[in-house]
């Protein structure tokens, strides 16, 4: 099949949202890659001219221009769909579905980036150990969200299967053990976290 998509992608950044979602979907001959040092601001600044925003992700489809990787992974599950990474409305979990996907981004991330500030932004002077507490605390406080949703014995978020809700947590729950901040994360949450991280399509995504 031809190269349909472009993806300006860092690696471990949340471009390895759809490079996963893309591996779990089969689509990757279709993904032209262009890989970008992280940050592109310091690092690539030419990049900018493509992407004023700066960021990463970058996807682009024909005319379609995204920036937003949750957006991206929902616009690829629709333009590939009828597929088991997506819930439908009429199936069991699909507000479950629906919570997790904006979750892993809009709640988890947050008080994630407020540790990355701490760890790798601020210097040894301006480093606050009160701030640093605060944002674990938050984001252990966060992750009892997820533990609620593996209750019972459940391997995944919604639907009884891989889905994005997944995809979407479970990059930001990697990110904070490649803070060396896995012991933040409550057993539960950690098996479930190494499930998904020994999926083939996250080895492959992952490594790119
Ligand atoms: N909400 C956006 C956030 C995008 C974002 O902030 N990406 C980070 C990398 S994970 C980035 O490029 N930061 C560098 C910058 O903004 O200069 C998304 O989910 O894609």
């Amino acid at each position: 099949m031809s190269t349909a998509y472009q993806l300006w992608h860092g690696q471990g950044t949340r471009s390895l949202r759809i490079m996963w979602l893309a591996e779990e979907l089969g689509i990757t001959d279709r993904i032209t890659v262009h890989p970008v040092p992280f940050p592109p601001r310091m690092k690539a600044p030419e990049y900018l001219d493509i992407n004023p925003r700066g960021s990463l992700p970058l996807f682009v489809d024909g005319a379609v221009r995204m920036t937003e990787s949750i957006a991206i992974c929902l616009y690829l599950l629709s333009r590939h769909a009828p597929t088991p990474l997506a819930l439908s409305p009429a199936e069991p979990g699909y507000h479950d579905y629906l919570e997790y996907v904006v979750f892993g981004e809009a709640s988890m991330m947050p008080p994630i980036g407020g540790i990355v500030r701490q760890l790798l932004i601020e210097t040894p002077e301006t480093r606050s150990a009160t701030v640093l507490a605060e944002a674990r605390e938050n984001v252990a406080f966060r992750i009892r969200h997820i533990s609620a949703a593996l209750a019972d014995g459940r391997d995944y978020l919604a639907g009884c299967r891989l889905t994005l809700a997944d995809i979407s947590v479970g990059y930001s729950l990697n990110l904070i053990t490649a803070l060396g901040e896995g012991a933040i994360i409550a057993p539960d949450v950690a098996a479930y976290l190494d499930r998904l991280r020994a999926r083939p399509a996250w080895i492959t995504a992952s490594e790119r």
